[in-house]
Order: structure tokens, then sequence, then C-alpha cells
């Protein structure tokens, strides 16, 4: 007999995909996440342990400096080195960052100020960015077999762009000891917001702070996994599915003793690409969600407003 349980469901956790699994089977699993959550983590994800290394340690040494040091890249506009304000419109978090473009220009111009070792640090950020491409480039064309998208680099050859607009950014949350507050406070790390851009992938050390947010409101803390990367939709993408897959609010609270590092690649398209579906997913049933929009007008929206606004709504078509 199938007693069915009159409480609602509590979500405890978010689906862990295998990407060593067949490729059959994972684009499936993977459409369900990015329609149920948004939201998933990968695991065998074939991106090498040394890379994601020496990142971190480059992060790790760069919030290591004084703050006269790291504030010669500051304050951010919007790239560049930030403590506690985010975005232009007065949004806070308990947090200092380093926020970066991709391009290998800016990278090498950047290095200079950011590290002792110069070459070494535009090389390990040329690495990693390469291997988060080629990363969220084949979970892209996994969720375009998954939607039956006829052309399968239809999301991702947007972003393989020489000129995508995609961005690298590290954020280091300390230890509540070194901000002298009191140990269970819910410090806000940052904000609850969705990511502009088509995907984000991001992966932590082993401190938690990470939450998403369930349709019903409900908070969902994700475990932290150093050997995992957390991927979620970013709006671009939700754009581009029609609706079909939802950007996940998400935030970070820092209440924890150990300091959090997380590294986060927004893979963004370049700023002129018109951003509408692939015809197989509009359709009389399911007609067009948004109307065609520039990455370019979506940006400049996106940093009109502050951290927690619900952006996408004002591009609907009805
Ligand atoms: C959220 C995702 C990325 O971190 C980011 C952020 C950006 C910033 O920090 O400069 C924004 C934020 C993010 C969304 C709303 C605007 C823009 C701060 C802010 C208040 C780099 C991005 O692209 O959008």
């Amino acid at each position: 007999m199938v007693v069915h349980s009159l409480q609602p469901q509590v979500i405890t956790s978010v689906p862990i995909i295998d990407l060593s699994c067949k490729r059959s089977h994972v684009s499936d699993l993977i459409v369900k996440a990015c329609e149920e959550y948004g939201f998933f983590k990968i695991i065998n994800h074939g991106v090498s342990k040394d890379i994601v290394s020496r990142m971190e340690q480059e992060g790790l040494d760069f919030f290591a400096k004084q703050v006269l040091e790291k504030q010669k890249i500051g304050p951010p506009d919007p790239l560049g080195y930030g403590v506690k304000d985010i975005g232009f419109n007065g949004d806070v978090g308990e947090l200092e960052y380093l926020l970066l473009h991709t391009s290998p220009e800016y990278v090498s111009e950047m290095s200079t100020f950011i590290s002792n070792d110069p070459k070494k640090f535009s090389s390990i950020l040329n690495d990693y960015t390469k291997a988060m491409r080629e990363l969220a480039c084949e979970i892209l064309d996994l969720m375009a077999e998954g939607l039956r998208v006829h052309d399968r680099s239809f999301f991702s050859s947007l972003i393989k762009a020489v000129d995508s607009d995609t961005l690298v950014r590290f954020n280091h949350y300390p230890s509540c000891k070194d901000m002298y507050h009191p140990r269970h406070s819910n410090r806000i790390g940052f904000g609850a917001h969705s990511d502009p851009q088509i995907l984000t992938l991001l992966r932590s050390n082993d401190v938690e702070g990470l939450q998403i947010c369930m349709d019903d409101g409900v908070w969902v803390p994700i475990q932290p996994d150093p050997n995992a990367f957390c991927v979620n939709v970013g709006d671009t993408l939700q754009a581009l599915t029609n609706g079909r897959f939802g950007s996940v609010r998400h935030r970070v609270i820092a209440n924890s003793l150990k300091p959090r590092m997380s590294m986060l690649y927004f893979a963004g398209p370049s700023l002129n690409t018109s951003i509408s579906p692939p015809p197989e997913l509009v359709t009389s049933l399911s007609p067009c969600l948004y109307r065609p929009f520039t990455w370019a007008e979506y940006k400049k929206t996106t940093y009109s407003l502050s951290l927690a606004e619900s952006r996408l709504d004002l591009f609907r078509s009805h």
C-alpha cells in the first residue's frame, strides 16, 4: 500500500550529476535539474585538480595581501577588487572579491596589479578560463541535446565567441572571528540574486554558505564539495530556453567559523548578441515569453537595478 504523506516535501539536496555516465542519460538528467531547480552539481567533470588548486592558491595569495595593495585595483568599476560594496546601487555583503574579465588582453594588463608574478598569474587564470569554457560548452551542448534542439551548439556557440563577455570572480568570506561578529548571527555574505549571464560554474572550498531558493521561497543549503562544480542557469539561459529553464535565486550566508572562498565563472555572450530561443522551443502552446534583446541591453539594465531585482521580468513580451 502506498501511503501519501500530507506533509509538504522538504527538499534537502540538489541533483548530483555524474558527467562520466551515458551521454543521453546525462543530458536528460541535466534538463530535469534545470527545469526543477535551475541548479545542479557535477562530479567526474574531467577538470584537472592541479588547475583548480593553482587557481585557488592565486586567490588566497591575493586576499592575503595588505589592504593598500589590494585597493590598488579598486574600487570595482565593476571589475577589480571590492570590499562589501556590490554593484552601484548600495548593495552590501560580508565579503571581499576580485572580479575579472577573461579576455587575455585584460588579464595580462591586470596581472601586474594582482600578483608579484604576473606571468604565472595570467597563465593560471587563462588555463582555468579555458578549462571552464570547455566544461560550460559541454554542459550547454548536453542541454541542447536534452531539449532536442537540432543545432547542438546553439547555446555553446554564444559563449565561444572571441569577444564573449565572460567573467571570473573570487569571493572571499572571512570567518566571523575576523569580522568581530557574534558566532551565529546570520550575516548575509552575498544577498539573494540571480546571475544575469548564460551559465555559472562555481567551485568553493569546503566551507558552507551557499543556498538556493525554491519556488515556495524555502532556502536550501548546498553542501560544499571542493571536487565538484555547482552549475546554475543564468537569466539569459532562461530567456534562451523560452522559460523552460529557471534562473535560480541564490545567496551566501557567512556565518561560518572558517573563511569561505569561491571561484565563479560567468559564461556570457558577446555584447552585440541578440538573445532569442531556438525555433524548437517556441510553439503555439509556448509562444515567445521574452522580446529579443541584446546582451549589452540586458547588462545595462542589470547594473541600473539592485541585486535582488527580477530584471528578466522587464523583458517579457506580454
Ligand atoms: C551577480 C553575478 C555576478 O557576480 C556579477 C554581479 C554584478 C557585480 O557584482 O558587479 C552585479 C550582480 C551580479 C547582479 C546585479 C548587479 C550586477 C551587482 C549588481 C548589483 C558580476 C554579475 O554579472 O551580476
